[in-house]
C-alpha cells in the first residue's frame, strides 16, 4: 500500500492537477451533504445556495440517497474531476470519507466540514457543527427533568457507528445520565439511520424493559421512528421521548405530544458559514479552525418562541 501510494506522488494520477494549489479566482464550489431530501441538510443546502448566489459562486449541491460512505464516496470521486475551488462536506464516516478527502486536497480543492467530520484534523481546513457531546448532555438533563424521580431504565438510540455527530451526542448523553442515580441506562442500539429500525428497537426495549422511562433518539430519522412506536404501544407521554434535529414532523409530533422535547441545531447556519469559510480558503484567507454552532432545547412550553430553528422540508 505504501509503495504504491509513494509512486503514485505527483506523477499524474487520475484528477490530478499536478501543483496540489488552489486557484484563488476558481468561483466553483461543491456541497456534499449526508443524504438528499432531509430536512436538516435541506435547510443548510438552502442557506449555503444563498450565501454563494450572493457572492457570485456557483454551488453544486449533491448528496446520496440514504446516508452512505460509498455512495457519498462515489459523489465525492465525480465531484473532485470537475475541480471546484472547493468541497463543503458532511462526510458520512469518520473514517472512511478520509482517503477520498485527503485525494480532493491534493488536488487544489479545499475540503470544508460541516456537521459531522473526520477523525483526521488535517484534511479539512476548516470544520463547522454543533456541538455535539453538548447536546447529548442538555438531551439528558432534558430527559431527567422531564422524568423527575422516578425510578427507571432509559435507552439512547444511536444511528451508524463512525458517524461524528450522533457518537458525540450518545457519549454526552451516557456520561450526563450517569449523574441521575434513579435513571438506569441500557447499552445504547445502533439504529443505522432507519426510522423503521429504530421503531423496532423501540417496541422491542418496551417489552423487555416495563419499566422504560425515557428514550434518547440521537438524530431525525431515529427521534421519528421511536415516536412511532411509543404512539403505537399507547405509550407516548408516559415514556419520555427526546429527539435532536427539528424536522416538520418532528415539531408536529412535539406539538401533539409524541414527543416531548427536541435539541435542534441550526444547519442554515452551518451551511451559510460554511460558504463564507470555503471562499476565504480558496482565496487564501486566514479561516477559524473550528467552530460550534449553537442549539436549543424545545419543548411545549417554548415552541412558539422557537420557530426560527425548525429545519425546511424544502427551499
Ligand atoms: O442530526 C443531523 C445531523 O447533525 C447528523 O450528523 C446526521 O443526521 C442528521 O442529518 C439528521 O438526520
Amino acid at each position: 500500500g505504501a509503495a504504491l501510494l509513494l509512486a503514485g506522488c505527483g506523477s499524474g494520477q487520475i484528477g490530478d492537477t499536478g501543483n496540489g494549489q488552489t486557484d484563488p479566482n476558481n468561483k466553483n464550489l461543491a456541497l456534499i451533504t449526508g443524504m438528499r431530501g432531509e430536512p436538516f441538510y435541506v435547510s443548510m443546502e438552502c442557506a449555503a445556495q444563498q450565501e454563494a448566489s450572493a457572492q457570485g459562486y456557483q454551488l453544486n449541491a449533491q448528496a446520496p440517497e440514504k446516508f452512505e460512505q460509498a455512495e457519498q464516496s462515489q459523489i465525492l470521486g465525480g465531484i473532485v474531476s470537475t475541480k471546484p475551488g472547493a468541497v463543503i462536506i458532511a462526510p458520512t464516516d469518520d473514517k472512511a470519507l478520509a482517503a477520498p478527502l485527503q485525494q480532493a486536497k491534493s488536488n487544489g480543492i479545499q475540503v470544508v466540514e460541516v456537521d459531522t467530520a473526520l477523525e483526521d484534523r488535517s484534511i479539512s481546513v476548516t470544520s463547522l457543527s454543533s456541538d455535539n457531546y453538548a447536546g447529548g448532555q442538555l438531551a439528558a438533563q432534558t430527559l431527567a427533568q422531564l422524568v423527575g424521580d422516578k425510578p427507571g431504565s432509559v435507552l439512547a438510540l444511536n444511528t451508524k457507528a463512525g458517524t461524528s455527530t450522533t457518537d458525540a451526542r450518545a457519549k454526552g448523553f451516557e456520561e450526563e445520565i450517569a449523574k441521575h442515580p434513579n435513571l438506569k441506562l441500557l447499552p445504547t442500539q445502533y439504529t443505522e439511520n432507519e426510522a423503521a429500525t429504530a421503531a423496532q428497537i423501540v417496541s422491542a426495549t418496551l417489552a423487555a424493559n416495563p419499566d422504560l422511562v425515557g428514550v434518547f433518539g440521537t438524530n431525525l430519522n431515529t427521534g421519528e421512528g421511536a415516536a412511532t412506536a411509543l404512539f403505537n404501544a399507547s405509550k407516548s407521554g408516559q415514556v419520555q421521548l427526546v429527539g435532536f434535529d427539528a424536522s416538520p414532523k418532528q415539531v408536529d409530533d412535539l406539538r401533539n405530544g409524541r414527543v416531548q422535547a427536541l435539541i435542534a441545531q441550526n444547519p442554515g447556519k452551518i451551511g451559510q458559514e460554511g460558504v463564507k469559510r470555503a471562499i476565504a480558503a480558496i482565496k487564501g484567507q486566514p479561516v477559524e479552525r473550528e467552530t460550534k454552532t449553537e442549539m436549543i432545547a424545545i419543548t411545549k412550553d417554548n415552541i412558539d418562541q422557537q420557530a426560527q430553528y425548525f429545519y425546511k422540508a424544502h427551499c
